[in-house]
């Protein structure tokens, strides 16, 4: 399958996120895209493309102009509070939390930061604008291939996506790749699009995007937000709201799963999916489901991704895979394209 990678995906290189009080290197790192690039490569799995270009109302489907005014300009912003700030990464220390006014744009800079994010774990750097633009296109682009009548392709891009909501970064995300690729495709001839979100952690910003539509189906197997990352969204009541009631899907499972429970959830997701009767796929595709991943709770190890990417071309539908977490960086690159030609081997 082609492969749409970010090629400009480095220039966003977080240094440092906040801990438990105290910062500490980013999990998030280049080597991470490094790594499934060199993987591809190796095992020759399709044609790796730059992403397609598109126009700067291509983000604005999904994101709030505020917000994506917020991005394109806060490096600068940031380093005009003080020059000094240029040898250090952004990050928010205040927020709107309840009781507090979300509505009034401050001019003030750091609360602006607030405003647009919700947690310490995500630094803004120089090239964070141009690196996650970059790789929206490239969910775009995989999108667009689908749309156009491939069987399947694959946004390999970083910083990832599914923590981003319309108007807010967290979680190591700032543009939703994946619910791009969903939008692109409802917008070329695709009536339904499932969204079918296998990182460790839940989609919230995905979720959140899509939570009052009929026509986007979200499913998401994840750590129960009781003990695990995002905590505040995530548990399996919440089914959707007005039109899109019914129409969300949450399966949290307790930390420690292992591969055949974690494939249990899998079967009822896309029996969900099925259901729905899509028309298309998008998959947000995290790998810190692996045993080793340093910040996640799940046991799968590398070669039961060869059957997640067959369980995933068994539901026969036109599907793009976006690549989302997954930080055991020796690791990360064989479970991915593990998926890719498990997928490849069942649908051909
Ligand atoms: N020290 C994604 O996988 N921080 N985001 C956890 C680690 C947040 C993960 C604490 C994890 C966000 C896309
Ligand atoms: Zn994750």
């Amino acid at each position: 399958m082609i492969t749409f990678h970010n090629h400009l995906h480095a220039l966003h290189q977080g240094k440092l996120e906040m801990f438990r009080g105290q910062l500490v290197p980013c999990f998030e790192v280049p080597a991470r895209v490094d790594h499934v690039l060199m993987e591809l490569q190796r095992r020759q799995l399709g044609a790796l493309e730059k992403p397609m270009a598109f126009d700067g109302s291509a983000l604005a489907s999904i994101h709030t102009p505020r917000y994506l005014d917020f991005l394109a300009h806060a490096w600068d912003e940031w380093v005009a509070l003080d020059p000094a700030n240029a040898a250090h990464d952004a990050l928010p220390s205040l927020w709107p939390v309840r009781t507090f006014r979300s509505d009034v744009l401050p001019a003030n800079f750091s609360a602006r930061m607030g405003l647009f994010s919700f947690d310490t774990g995500t630094p803004l750097t120089s090239g964070t604008w141009v690196a996650a633009r970059a790789g929206a296109h490239c969910a775009l682009s995989a999108a667009q291939q689908v749309a156009g009548g491939a069987r399947a392709a694959f946004a390999l891009s970083r910083p990832p996506g599914h923590h981003a909501g319309a108007d807010f970064f967290g979680g190591y995300c700032f543009l939703n790749n994946a619910a791009l690729a969903a939008q692109h495709l409802r917008g070329r001839g695709c009536q339904r699009v499932a969204v079918l979100d296998l990182d460790f952690h839940h989609g919230n910003g995905t979720q959140a995007i899509f939570y009052e539509r009929p026509d986007v189906l979200f499913s998401s197997i994840h750590g129960d937000p009781h003990t695990e990352y995002p905590f505040y969204l995530g548990y399996a009541d919440e089914r959707g709201a007005g039109a899109g009631l019914g129409f969300n899907h949450n399966l949290p499972l307790p930390r420690g799963s292992d591969f055949a429970t974690w494939r249990a959830a899998l079967q009822l997701a896309l029996q969900g999916i099925a259901r729905f009767r899509a028309d298309a796929l998008v998959v947000s595709l995290g790998l810190d489901t692996f045993a080793g991943d340093p910040i996640s709770g799940f046991r799968l190890q590398c070669d039961d991704y060869l059957r997640v990417g067959a369980d995933l071309a068994a539901v026969g539908l036109p599907t793009v895979l976006v690549f989302e977490g997954g930080y055991a960086v020796a690791e990360v690159g064989v479970n991915a394209v593990n998926v890719l030609e498990g997928f490849e081997q069942e649908a051909a």
